[in-house]
């Protein structure tokens, strides 16, 4: 993706994930947006990009980080929000017998004491493979990988889900699920 696709990709997450009001935007309850509407409110910010700029960030990106709605005119984030009042109903799914959390060395002393929580977002994330937990990690440092006993968990009744993109979601995880 180009320097200039990636910025607004950045700038896509911000608004559609945690603060849609920073450039005077609305999303339903469902989280999404009206594209024509985020194209004005982003271009009085100073962000100057058409529809077709959206839609080919949506199609090119490593994560599907976007959902676009099936009759086009919407867009949202496909998981990663902080704001309370989105209520995604996410798709509950039985998860894999393991699943991975990257977090960074300097947490886990904490993570021993209270287990993985959502922190600043409304779940916590996970993912089916080592690399992409390292890449999430090392956003916040030296990378360290969690083994998350998911289908343990599951079998004791707490909740999997998986967004659209197949990121895996859960609530929280105590630390007796957790392999470091
Ligand atoms: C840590 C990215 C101390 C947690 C990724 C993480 C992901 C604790 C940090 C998505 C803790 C929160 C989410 C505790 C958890 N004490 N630290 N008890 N419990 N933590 O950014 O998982 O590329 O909110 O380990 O792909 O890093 O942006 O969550 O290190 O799917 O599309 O607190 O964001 O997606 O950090 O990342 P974050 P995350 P994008």
């Amino acid at each position: 993706m180009s320097k200039k696709n990636t910025d607004i990709s950045k700038f896509l997450s911000y608004v559609l994930r945690h603060h849609p009001e920073a450039i005077g935007l609305s999303l339903d309850q469902n989280g999404w947006a009206v594209i024509t509407d985020l194209i004005l409110c982003a271009k009085k910010e100073g962000y100057i990009f058409e529809k077709s700029i959206i839609l080919a960030i949506v199609t090119s990106s490593d994560k599907k980080r976007f959902t676009i709605s099936t009759d086009g005119l919407h867009i949202r984030a496909a998981q990663g929000h902080s704001m309370q009042q989105v209520k995604i109903t996410y798709k509950e799914n039985i998860p894999p017998d393991i699943l991975y959390h990257g977090t960074a060395a300097r947490f886990i002393s904490e993570i021993r004491k209270k287990g993985l929580l959502p922190m600043s977002r409304q779940y916590v994330h996970l993912s089916t493979n080592e690399v992409t937990a390292i890449q999430v990690g090392q956003r916040h440092g030296k990378p360290m990988i969690l083994i998350i006993k998911a289908l343990n968990m599951y079998e004791q009744g707490f909740k999997f889900f998986q967004a659209e993109n197949g990121v895996w979601l859960t609530e929280a995880i105590p630390y007796q699920f957790i392999q470091e």
